[in-house]
């Protein structure tokens, strides 16, 4: 591939957040919307990730015409700034109705609440120039195995899926799979399941797959291979770029703190692969800590950017010749150093190295 991917960042309003977690309340105060747009631009950012009530606050108890309205006013408000809506997701694990999920709920009417809550967000998509729906599907799944059918879950969740292909003929569905949290488990854990539920729906084209870095890591996987197989399947639509250390709460760190080697596999695969060159978002899913002070709420966003970019210098500067002798001398040792070395910034002259390999040196 000759010409550089010209990548483009987006994260959602939720990403510039206010500190609260299940133990303690909000350390700092909220940003309006329209705050939070103007940010956008000079962090570096030019696609914006929705919630369907980002757009249109408290949407249940809203109209459509006021719905509509909101919406036109959001969408001026991005163009006004040259933003772009990535897409607009569902957020179905707020409402009371969806205590029990929603596509998965034994309620009935509670089912028909979430079916008709998915077909207003595509409207709302719409409104706002995406065809693009995020499925996170949140709370589709049991806190215990005999609460809910395993098997009858999997085919509700299939059957709103082709009801929204069918509702509207352009829309895309992207499926965001999680293994856990707020469930014990999760009916869509892993991209191999998203995967699977695309080909099985009406318009398999149409339904792609988002991979969030921490989601896979949750799921004792590793994310750059997760990648990997959704790109093989020409099913990755979006990334949500962060870390996580471990089986820990969801934490949503700045991508590349935990584990930078990781993050630059995944950074490996996407350019490798030319993600990102069919105008594919590289999105961001990262949490500011809790004890960052006010004027701190973006730097984890403006950091992960960097990082990204950092890493996309080392993927273009790894020495795809050195790494192809030591692969084909099955020499992985060397290569372990070597990408160690690399990503440190360690010249191979350096004094306080051994050489890199025996193999080469036809000691092995
Ligand atoms: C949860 C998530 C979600 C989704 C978002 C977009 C709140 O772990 O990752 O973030 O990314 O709802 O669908
Ligand atoms: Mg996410």
């Amino acid at each position: 591939m000759s010409e550089l991917t010209p990548y483009r960042f987006s994260f959602g309003p939720w990403n510039i957040s206010e500190g609260a977690d299940p133990f303690g309340p909000e350390v700092r105060s909220p940003y309006s919307l329209i705050e939070k747009l103007d940010w956008y631009a000079p962090l570096g950012f030019e696609g914006v990730q929705f919630h369907d009530d980002d757009v249109v606050e408290n949407l249940d108890q809203l109209r459509p015409a006021q719905i509509a309205e909101r919406t036109k006013q959001v969408g001026q408000a991005l163009a006004d700034r040259s933003l772009v809506a990535e897409f607009v997701a569902p957020r179905l694990w707020f409402h009371p109705q969806t205590i029990d999920g929603g596509f998965t709920s034994n309620s009935a009417a509670d089912r028909q609440y979430a079916l008709d809550r998915v077909l207003r967000t595509i409207d709302i998509a719409r409104e706002v120039n995406t065809q693009n729906i995020v499925l996170w599907l949140a709370r589709e799944g049991t806190y215990i195995r005999e609460a809910k059918n395993a098997r009858l879950a999997y085919e509700r969740i299939l059957n709103t899926i082709n009801a929204m292909l069918e509702y509207d003929k352009e829309v895309h569905i992207w499926i965001e799979p999680k293994p856990n949290e707020p469930m014990d488990h999760a009916y869509v854990p892993t991209i191999g399941h998203a995967i699977a539920l695309a080909y099985q729906s009406v318009d398999p084209e149409r339904v792609g797959d988002l991979i969030e870095t921490a989601h896979a890591i949750l799921a004792g996987l590793d994310p750059s291979d997760e990648m990997a197989f959704a790109l093989a399947h020409d099913k990755l639509c979006s990334v949500h770029l962060n870390d996580q250390n471990g089986l820990k709460y969801d934490q949503d760190k700045a991508f590349g703190s935990s584990n930078l080697r990781s993050a630059f596999n995944q950074v490996r695969v996407l350019e490798e692969n030319g993600y990102g060159r069919r105008g594919e978002f590289v999105g961001l899913d990262v949490k500011v800590m809790r004890t960052q002070k006010q004027s701190g709420s973006t730097a984890h966003l403006s950091n992960s950017r960097a990082t990204f970019l950092h890493l996309v210098e080392k993927v273009r500067t790894w020495d795809k010749e050195l790494e192809r002798q030591l692969v084909e001398a099955r020499d992985y040792e060397a290569l372990d150093a070597q990408v160690l070395r690399h990503l440190m910034g360690v010249s191979h002259a350096s004094s306080q190295t051994p050489p890199l390999t025996t193999a080469l040196q036809g000691e092995g």
